[in-house]
């Protein structure tokens, strides 16, 4: 399946000259997620407002999450480093005024998970805040200024020089708030964020209900959670400012490349930050093509003859820029890499460019000691030269989205990413009224991941739930009333992810024996398997003939390409035994052999991947030996298992 135009879009063609886009079409056809992550409220409603009819009058608005870059036009300020920092167990901070001063401040730094740097905070998940000053120049007067916080999680309140400039709910896609009007030129500006990450049934994932953390009652213990990873809580990547001109700025740009036999065909949509009727360029790889704004929007679209093709052994970035003009002024400019390629399914077949592809690497987690789950680039220059090393072309981002410079990277480097929102521990027994509030939830997130991540080629793929639950898991009975609220939610996140993008195809990760149903929905089946391993223990043999048999049922009900996104095995560095047994280093490599060898069988198999590329910490419980999840073929700090040379045995020489 490929779906490279919408039907909107397509009647948008016919009606309208060349290269000229409404704003009312681009925004329906485009993610507008920065809108709905606007605040404060009065703002949220102004900008959703906007974005529903063409703009008239010249109002500056802001929908668009473009990475902050520096050019000759646009500052960016990365205010990374030391902060002020303060636990608030009883919510007084905000009567107090703690937005202008900390009554206690301790220093802390941004960015970083706050549990593995002090003795009282490593279990607590409440609100703190975080205080820091920044000194903004004249030189960027006349300019707007935005402060964009890449991630808070979970629920974060931000303030500037004592104003509230933004609400946010959701722990890992950035928000950005519009402060020009709270700036204070050549001072000190103050600016203080509070966050908290409560585990509230209502919130994406879920926290536990009255009833306990479902899978975490076995799995994770305390801090109770639906899923089994740690509940990492703080600023986890960078605070920004940067500015961009007043009268009008490039807001967004969605980058859509299709082939025309050895054509690169590239659409370049532009929305402006105005209504504004202007003039600018698009410029790709040297060729230029003049646009034309209507309503704050437009469209190029260049063909590249003899295209090089984007691809992990070819991962070849053309350069491409935008300018905005007015008259013969240049106004703003922003500039990003473009790699040519398609993504489709065919068949039993996952398509690159045209030619199937076979996915070989790991499910991730951002997860390092002392930085938990904060943005920590060495761990990730490291994560990517051992995915090289073992010979893997790809992974996953379980469960959650990662940090933007991972995905800059996976361009440079030629990794191919099944791109996840937070929608893990999703249980469809739990109440319609919790089941609407998370479906709001998975449908912001939804839009900000792909507005903040559409332009990569490296995402291949969207993923919009991990293992949701619609009765006993691992083969207990599913209960029909569940199926049926899965049904509808997915349908609807189906759709929304199809609108904001019709380009990739759109998957959910079911497990062994889960809800089959809910598949149908999507374009590729993702399943997660334990056998031999939570079922099957310690039988390998047996766990591969359950194997078998599952993943031939999936295929003659669904006919659609098949991954296997974890399969893996706890495994304790330095324990051995012969002949192998669970938590020994041999278990490790006889458990992933079997499975891959299951799916060499299968030309249905569309991928492998590995749970997981490194241990990580999770939440105390009798399952989870000294907190942490040894699945990993690496160690926490990055060390290789036997498994991880059993890998690059198979993949670095061949795929399979
Ligand atoms: C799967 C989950 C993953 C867990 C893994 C495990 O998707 O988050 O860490 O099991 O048990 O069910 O190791």
């Amino acid at each position: 399946m490929q779906i490279l135009r919408s039907e909107a879009a397509a009647k948008n063609d016919k009606g309208s000259p060349p290269n000229v886009l409404s704003r009312r079409d681009f925004l329906s056809l485009t993610a507008i997620a920065g809108a709905a992550t606007l605040a404060p409220a009065h703002a949220m409603a102004q900008t959703r407002a906007d974005s529903q009819r063409p703009q008239t009058a010249s109002v500056p608005v802001s929908g668009g999450l473009l990475y902050p870059r520096q050019n000759s036009i646009r500052n960016v300020l990365d205010l990374s480093g030391l902060w002020q920092f303060q636990l608030d167990p009883t919510e007084e901070g905000e009567a107090q005024g703690w937005f202008k001063e900390l009554a206690a401040p301790r220093p802390i730094t941004v960015p970083c998970s706050w549990n593995d740097l002090f003795d009282d905070a490593r279990d607590y998940l409440g609100l703190a805040w975080y205080r820091h000053e920044v000194y903004v120049p004249s030189g960027w007067r006349g300019q707007r200024v935005f402060l964009r916080v890449g991630s808070a999680n979970y629920a974060a309140k931000v303030w500037v020089n004592g104003t509230v400039v933004a609400e946010h709910l959701g722990g890992h896609l950035p928000f950005v708030a519009d402060i020009s009007s709270q700036v204070v030129w050549d001072r000190s500006n103050v600016i203080a964020i509070s966050v908290e990450n409560k585990q509230l049934p209502e919130r994406v994932p879920p926290g536990p209900g009255p009833a306990g953390g479902g899978v975490a009652g076995v799995l994770g213990g305390y801090p109770a959670t639906t899923y089994d990873f740690f509940p990492y809580a703080g600023l986890h990547r960078q605070v920004w400012l940067y500015s961009v001109p007043l009268a009008s700025h490039i807001d967004d740009i969605t980058v859509v490349t299709t082939l025309d036999g050895d054509i690169g065909v590239v659409n370049v949509r532009v929305l402006t930050g105005a209504a504004q009727a202007g003039t600018g360029a698009v410029r790709l790889n040297g060729s230029e093509i003049p646009i034309e704004f209507r309503d704050g929007a437009t469209e190029a679209t260049f063909r590249v003859p003899g295209a090089r093709l984007w691809s992990p052994q070819d991962p070849h970035l053309y350069p491409l820029t935008v300018t905005l003009k007015d008259g013969r002024r240049i106004i703003d400019s922003y500039s990003l890499e473009v790699g040519i390629r398609t993504v489709a399914v065919r068949g039993d077949d996952l398509l690159l460019n045209n030619q199937p592809i076979k996915l070989t690497g790991f499910g991730k987690h951002e997860d390092f000691p002392l930085s938990g789950r904060g943005f920590n680039l060495p761990m990730w220059i490291r994560d990517y030269e051992l995915l090289k090393w073992v010979g893997a072309n790809s992974y996953r981002c379980s469960h959650y989205p990662y940090a933007e410079e991972a995905m800059q990277l996976a361009d440079r480097l030629g990794f191919l990413v099944i791109n996840e929102i937070p929608a893990v521990g999703l249980n469809f027994e739990d109440p319609d009224e919790l089941t609407t509030k998370r479906l709001a939830q998975c449908q912001q997130q939804v839009r900000e991941l792909i507005a903040r991540d559409k332009n990569h080629p490296s995402t291949i793929m969207w993923n919009v739930a991990n293992e949701p639950m619609g009765g006993a898991p691992l083969g207990g009975q599913s209960v029909p009333t569940a199926v049926e609220a899965g049904m509808r939610f997915f349908r609807q996140m189906y759709t929304e992810a199809r609108r904001l993008d019709p380009t990739r195809p759109i998957t959910m990760v079911g497990v062994q024996q889960g809800v089959r149903e809910w598949h149908g929905i999507f374009d590729v089946v993702c399943v997660n398997g334990y056998y031999g391993w939570y079922t099957q223990s310690g039988q390998l043999d047996a766990g591969r003939q359950a194997l078998a048999r599952e993943l031939d049922e999936l295929h003659q009900a669904f006919g659609k390409p098949i991954i296997i996104t974890e399969f893996g095995a706890d495994t304790l560095p330095g324990a051995h035994n012969t002949p192998a047994e669970m938590w020994t280093e041999e278990y490790q490599i006889e458990f992933l052999r079997g499975f891959l060898e299951v799916a060499a069988e299968r030309s249905f198999m569309a991928g492998m991947h590995v749970w997981n590329f490194a241990d990580f910490k999770t939440g105390q419980g009798t399952m989870r030996a000294a907190a942490m999840n040894f699945k990993g073929v690496f160690t926490r700090d990055r060390r290789p298992k036997m498994a991880a040379h059993f890998l690059r045995s198979r993949w670095a020489v061949k795929q399979g």
